[in-house]
């Protein structure tokens, strides 16, 4: 009941929105390899369908070197006999991947506004004109709508509850994640439906001022095929003067699949090479998390930046501290935002043992585990100890069921949630590791590698003595 009133609320604050009959216009560019026909038309349809032909300049298709035979003569026919001659395709003589494919879009654009697409959404009603009312009063915004899920099996739309959003946030292994608008944001957009800051965007669905696009450094086109375009485009635009923003009151649907429908020539890990390229042009030395978990990509041919480098300074962009200071306040810098990091260890017998995530699936809670300790610091056996007292990893904390009564317990890992609780703990001179709220020790106890740790009550035993590799200075 609650929800539906909130999704009709939402609804109606967005349909009384005023939007100004002198929009900018607007090039919706769709860039496609291989799509499957019926979401490709799909998408097209519900772009001419949906959008005010007075605004919509041109819809610009870019075929990346598709080969299925349906994207060839009959497409042409397609759009010769049965599309308005708004709809315009060019086709790339070799595969370009979707960043130059989106550059080439852009070239070929004459609107005001340029909005890109994957080939395989569907706008939905009034979703354009929110987006070209924030360009027209902020040409330095770049605007992503709500992305709605379009089930990969039905196809059926779903709308969510019309309320409830999430907007951009990444990891340190340089991937794209959800995150909650924080309260902070909340209280600056003024209204629900306001603009709300974004610190990154998933990247196939957004909206840029044309000329604005060019001044802030379109895209990095040393990046191949598919990956980590999105990230640098998030950080480039908040560094060098944008802003980044969803629009909740503009909603696209998406059908995010589970595979990609297209080769990767020559098989190479390209989101790993670009989002290399990207951390050594933008992320200054907050680089080394980023290697962290990818080390093998520090010596691997991400190609010349030097000239992105340029472009930074030319833009006078501001340093990476500033965008993680600034724009998102929120996300845990693993050596920073902590008293001690890196291995944490017990020396009390040979093998040394030391926390380890044991390769489990972070999205989920788990339990964590120990494991012969590595001779260089591993993404698996990072720990840091947070200045709120959070054992913990990037986005996971240790805790210990509340019910607990017996003499051990296995350590959990969840979602960190900021409000201390069961996720406190603090460190002892002698390196005892206690959460405050069973007043339990970490131990080794007689655990082995590949064992899960647990805690137990305190006592003096050298098998309840952690060591981090690094302490804060105090
Ligand atoms: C997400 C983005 C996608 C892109 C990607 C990171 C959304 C909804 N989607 O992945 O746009 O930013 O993250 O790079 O935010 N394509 C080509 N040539 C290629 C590969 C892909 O033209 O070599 C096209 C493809 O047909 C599609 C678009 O690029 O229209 C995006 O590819 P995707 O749908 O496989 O990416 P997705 O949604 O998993
Ligand atoms: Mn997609």
């Amino acid at each position: 009941m609650s929800s539906i009133f909130l999704f009709f609320s939402e609804l109606v604050r967005c349909k009384s929105i005023h939007y100004d009959s002198d929009l900018p216009t607007a090039s919706v560019i769709i860039i496609f390899t291989n799509e499957a026909w019926t979401p490709l038309i799909r998408t097209i349809w519900s772009v001419l369908n949906r959008s005010p032909r007075r605004f919509l300049k041109e819809i610009v298709l870019v075929d990346d070197f598709s080969d299925r035979a349906e994207l060839g003569e009959k497409l042409d026919l397609y759009i010769k006999y049965r599309l308005p001659p708004l709809v315009k395709l060019v086709r790339l003589k070799e595969r370009h991947g979707l960043i130059r494919a989106r550059l080439q879009g852009a070239k070929t654009s004459t609107g005001d506004v340029l909005i890109f697409l994957d080939s395989h959404c569907e706008a939905n009603q009034l979703w354009m004109e929110p987006l070209l009312q924030r360009i027209k009063e902020s040409r330095s915004a770049v605007l992503v709508p709500i992305i709605d899920v379009i089930d990969d099996n039905t196809l059926e739309y779903y709308h969510g509850n019309g309320r409830y959003f999430q907007v951009g946030g990444f990891t340190w292994s340089g991937h794209f994640t959800w995150i909650e608008v924080n309260e902070e944001e909340q209280r600056r957009r003024g209204s629900p439906v306001g603009p709300t800051r974004s610190p990154t965007m998933a990247g196939g669905l957004f909206a840029v001022e044309r000329n604005y696009f060019w001044e802030v450094g379109s895209y990095d086109d040393g990046m191949d095929v598919w990956g980590g375009e999105n990230l640098e485009m998030s950080f480039r635009v908040w560094t060098c003067g944008g802003t980044l923003e969803t629009i909740p009151c503009s909603r696209v649907g998406h059908i995010f699949r589970s595979f990609h429908p297209y080769t990767f020539p020559g098989n190479k890990d390209t989101h790993g090479l670009n989002t290399a390229r990207m951390a050594e042009t933008w992320m200054d030395d907050y680089k080394r998390l980023f290697y962290v978990y990818r080390p093998e990509l520090q010596t691997a041919e991400w190609g010349d930046v030097s000239g992105r480098k340029e472009l930074r300074n030319r833009l006078r962009c501001r340093s990476f501290k500033w965008y993680l200071d600034n724009i998102y306040p929120q996300k845990f810098i693993l050596d920073e935002d902590s008293v001690a990091f890196g291995r944490l260890r017990n020396n009390v017998s040979q093998p040394h043992l030391c926390f380890d995530n044991l390769q489990r699936n972070e999205k989920t809670p788990y339990n964590m585990g120990l494991y012969n300790c590595h001779n260089f610091l591993s993404s698996s056996q990072y720990m840091s100890l947070s200045k709120n007292g959070e054992l913990r990893r990037e986005e996971m904390c240790a805790e210990i069921p509340t019910y607990f009564s017996g003499n051990t317990e296995k350590v959990r890992m969840s979602r960190c949630h900021g409000r201390r609780g069961n996720q406190e703990w603090y460190l002892t001179q002698q390196g005892q590791l206690i959460h405050k709220v069973t007043n339990k020790c970490l131990d080794r106890a007689d655990k082995q590698s590949m064992d899960d740790v647990v805690v137990s009550d305190c006592t003096n035993s050298w098998t309840q003595q952690w060591w981090f590799d690094h302490y804060a200075p105090l």
